[in-house]
């Protein structure tokens, strides 16, 4: 087999750098291991970023997303019994779509299948060859048989524990990472939105923010110990704890029902370098992990997506400046991500054995947030995402 990009994983990364570059006129084939269905039942992000979605529009996969996402022009943020707004349309005038990406993936694949482009679903034992030569090549099983694709380029879009990162010399490749100590125990529910915007609520029994996916759907989150089993909590126990720890016009008005999933999530920042290395890209959460708190994820994502397709493209005209610079332009906007997701988990969490000193500078952090529209104007214009 041969094919000019080999990518790894068939995430939101993998499939919209895939399509972009078929739209480029370039050959590629994705290499997934887990069956569709299961990529399309993971549940995780919900915020994109205003970039993100000029991306997907420009691979010709936003057109249910601009007709069923939501705007949200900001957000609000309750601490010490007071909550106010950060409105991002007031302090920058720029906004955020709330779209799950169960839902961008699943646009993703529709594009995918419409381009009759390769998903190779189910392969196992995925390796990586030559990748510091001119000619690279992939090995794999697929329906029980030993294959290899050889190709220009391989990209590792396939996550955290995906085997790309590792193929990178331990000489090479540097790593940096925070582990928090707690995770999120996460809800979806089918019932309304507790409220118009999202809400993140610093409490002294925890971190909770209460987020939507749209008008019947909701998602929330409550910080527990990063190793808390969900299935030890009944949904009677999660909206009791949700509700201590959210205003209480918010606990007193909102609708409950069954949840309809429920699962802990650990808190980690993670970042490698350098994200290329001879003929291997790394994108997404292969080269890099945020803490959910600033809803980054998929949005940095996205961000090394757009450039390294374009870096790709250059290279098949003639120009490898692109992907020689690839690493440092994506890693720069990486870093920013990180100190901001950073900066809100410190912000917003409680912290096991924090003292009272530290307790008092993340209230004076959040009351200067308050009062400050130039913090505002901070958080604001991360929030909503860096230009790319
Ligand atoms: P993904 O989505 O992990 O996709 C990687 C794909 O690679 C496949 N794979 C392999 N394929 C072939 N061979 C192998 N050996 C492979 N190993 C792995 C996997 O099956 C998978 O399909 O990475 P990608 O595409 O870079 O996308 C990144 C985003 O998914 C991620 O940043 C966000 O979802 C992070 N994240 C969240 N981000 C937010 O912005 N807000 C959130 O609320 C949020 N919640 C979450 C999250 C990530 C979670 N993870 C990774 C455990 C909640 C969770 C639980
Ligand atoms: C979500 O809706 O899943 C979500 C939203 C905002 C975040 C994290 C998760 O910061």
């Amino acid at each position: 087999m041969r094919t000019q990009v080999c990518i790894i994983g068939g995430g939101p990364s993998g499939l919209l750098l895939g399509h972009l570059l078929h739209l480029a006129g370039l050959d590629t084939l994705i290499l997934e291991r887990q069956s569709r269905a299961y990529v399309l039942s993971r549940i995780r992000a919900g915020v994109l970023e205003q970039g993100a979605v000029e991306t997907l529009a420009r691979a010709g996969a936003a057109t249910r997303l601009e007709a069923q996402g939501f705007r949200h022009a900001g957000i609000e943020l309750a601490a010490q019994n007071r909550s106010f707004r950060v409105d991002f349309r007031d302090l920058i005038d720029r906004d955020v779509v709330v779209y799950g990406q169960t839902e961008v993936t699943t646009d993703l694949y529709d594009a995918r299948d419409r381009s009759g482009a390769p998903v190779l679903h189910g392969v196992e034992d995925v390796t990586l060859h030559d990748i510091d030569t001119d000619c690279p090549h992939v090995a794999f099983r697929h329906d029980g048989a030993h294959r290899s694709v050889a190709c220009d380029w391989i990209v590792g879009a396939d996550g955290f524990h995906g085997p790309s990162r590792q193929a990178i010399p331990r000489s090479v490749l540097r790593t940096y990472e925070r582990i928090y100590p707690f995770g999120w125990l996460g809800v979806l529910s089918e019932t309304p939105p507790a409220g118009p915007e999202l809400i993140y609520a610093n409490h002294p029994r925890g971190f909770a923010l209460c987020s939507m996916r749209n008008e019947g759907l909701s998602r929330y989150y409550i910080q527990t110990a990063a190793d808390e089993d969900p299935e030890a909590w009944t949904d009677e126990a999660f909206w009791d704890e949700l509700r201590r720890r959210i205003p209480e016009p918010v606990a007193e008005t909102m609708q409950i029902g069954p949840s309809i999933e429920k699962s802990v999530a650990p808190l980690r920042s993670f970042v490698a370098e350098p994200m290329r290395w001879g003929r291997l890209c790394l994108v997404g959460d292969a080269a890099h992990i945020v803490p959910p708190t600033g809803a980054k994820g998929l949005n940095l994502a996205v961000g090394d997506v757009h450039y390294l397709e374009e870096a790709l493209r250059r290279a098949y005209d003639g120009d490898p400046s692109g992907v020689d610079g690839y690493s440092d332009r994506a890693l720069a906007r990486v870093w920013q991500a990180t100190r901001f997701s950073w900066w809100l988990t410190m912000t917003l969490h409680r912290f096991p054995g924090a003292s009272d000193f530290d307790q008092r500078m993340q209230e004076a952090d959040l009351a200067y947030l308050e009062t400050s529209r130039t913090a505002q104007r901070a958080l604001a214009e991360n929030y909503v995402g860096l230009p790319y």
